[in-house]
């Protein structure tokens, strides 16, 4: 371990005071911290760097960080053989001082991939696992003293008819580079792949499109506890489940049956983190920004209610202000109608806007 701790340059961070509360109420980690949760946030490194405020934000209300971009494939081995961790080094130091953890995300997934990546793995499945393994041993061997939970694989279950983007596959798991390179036998290929390497890391599998109370999110749920039982049956060594929870506030939302999906994955041993939340406003927005924020605070707080009535102990946002939210950044999922998408906790000046105290007043409830 200690070869590895060198290699990335920095281990664990100390824990450190997460400094003053915000507007007469406690920061989002500390609430989180008093009822034994943990409340985290993806970052990135070129915007912390480049902007004092949200890095600020991010040191005071967050215990962990994910990064948004730098632990990807495509950062990391942008070409065949050339490792680069300079990004996550940068996090790692920004972390320092104010004493976040860093989870990793991900190790296998079928986007944000060096162009070099999926023709390898069409070479066959020989080639593919040769490639899988070193990539896994390079990178979990080099983060290793500092990132202690990965997401594994990113996005297996293929999503059924009637999601917003169906898959062609017509079984349970995604059709991708990786599931066309080795069989459906990759997701445990890559969890004891990472076991092997470092027997204490925690092995999370993490899918999105669970959450709603619609006929395809049911049928999501079921694809992935029908997905997990099969992996811990056959003895795959697994932890935990993320739940991404980009939420979409046109899809109704009702806590019992995404609670017993929680309770169901608990039941097999397994945590379940929210490791990516936001939210998606309706399509005809309220006529002023009060009363959307209430809306979105309201929906956020039976979400993360259920969430936390499920089991679900460790929360992350993906990102904590509305101006770094790929919600607004991202053409395919920014509003047609060009407003702002206010779907994180805080807002472009970086204040704290309902969805915040939704989260503060669910912790409080725990
Ligand atoms: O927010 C991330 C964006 O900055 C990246 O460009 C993109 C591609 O790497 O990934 C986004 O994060 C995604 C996450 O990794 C997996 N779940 C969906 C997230 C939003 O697209």
């Amino acid at each position: 371990m200690t070869g590895r701790r060198a290699a990335l340059g920095l281990g664990l961070a100390a824990g450190a005071a997460s400094g003053a509360a915000a507007q007469g109420r406690p920061t989002l980690r500390e609430a989180a911290r008093g009822r034994g949760l943990v409340f985290g946030t993806a970052v990135q490194s070129q915007m912390l760097a480049t902007d004092a405020g949200l890095r600020a934000l991010a040191q005071r209300e967050a215990e962990l960080w994910v990064p948004a971009w730098e632990a990807k494939w495509g950062p990391v081995q942008p070409e065949e053989g050339r490792f680069e961790f300079a990004p996550l080094r940068a996090l790692l130091q920004l972390a320092q001082p104010s004493g976040q953890r860093l989870r990793g995300h991900c190790l296998v997934w079928h986007e944000a991939n060096p162009p070099w990546l999926a023709p390898a793995l069409a070479e066959g499945p020989a080639r593919a696992r040769r490639v899988l393994e070193e990539h896994f041993r390079v990178v979990l061997g080099t983060t290793a003293p500092a990132m202690r939970d990965w997401d594994v694989v990113n996005e297996f279950i293929a999503n059924p008819p009637g999601s917003d983007n169906p898959s062609a596959s017509p079984g349970d798991l995604r059709d991708t580079p990786w599931l066309r390179a080795l069989g459906p036998g990759y997701v445990e290929l890559a969890l004891r792949t990472a076991r092997q390497l470092d027997r204490t890391l925690r092995l999370t599998l993490n899918d999105y499109g669970v959450e709603a109370d619609t006929p395809p999110a049911a049928e999501k749920r079921a694809r992935l506890l029908r997905q997990v039982r099969g992996l811990l049956d056959r003895g795959a060594p697994l932890d935990a489940i993320g739940i991404q929870a980009h939420l979409q506030m046109r899809e109704p939302f009702r806590p019992e049956p995404f609670i017993t999906f929680c309770q169901e994955l608990r039941s097999m041993g397994l945590a379940v983190l929210v490791t990516e939340l936001d939210i998606r406003e309706p399509d005809v927005l309220a006529p002023n920004v009060p009363t959307r924020d209430q809306a979105v605070a309201d929906y956020i707080g039976r979400f993360v209610s259920a969430a936390l009535e499920g089991g679900v102990r460790t929360i992350l946002t993906w990102g904590l202000a509305d101006r770094e939210s790929w919600l607004v950044s991202t053409p395919s999922v920014a509003r047609a109608d060009g407003a702002t998408t206010r779907g994180l906790p805080f807002d472009d000046a970086l204040r704290p806007k309902p969805f915040r105290d939704a989260l503060l007043d669910a912790f409080a409830r725990v």
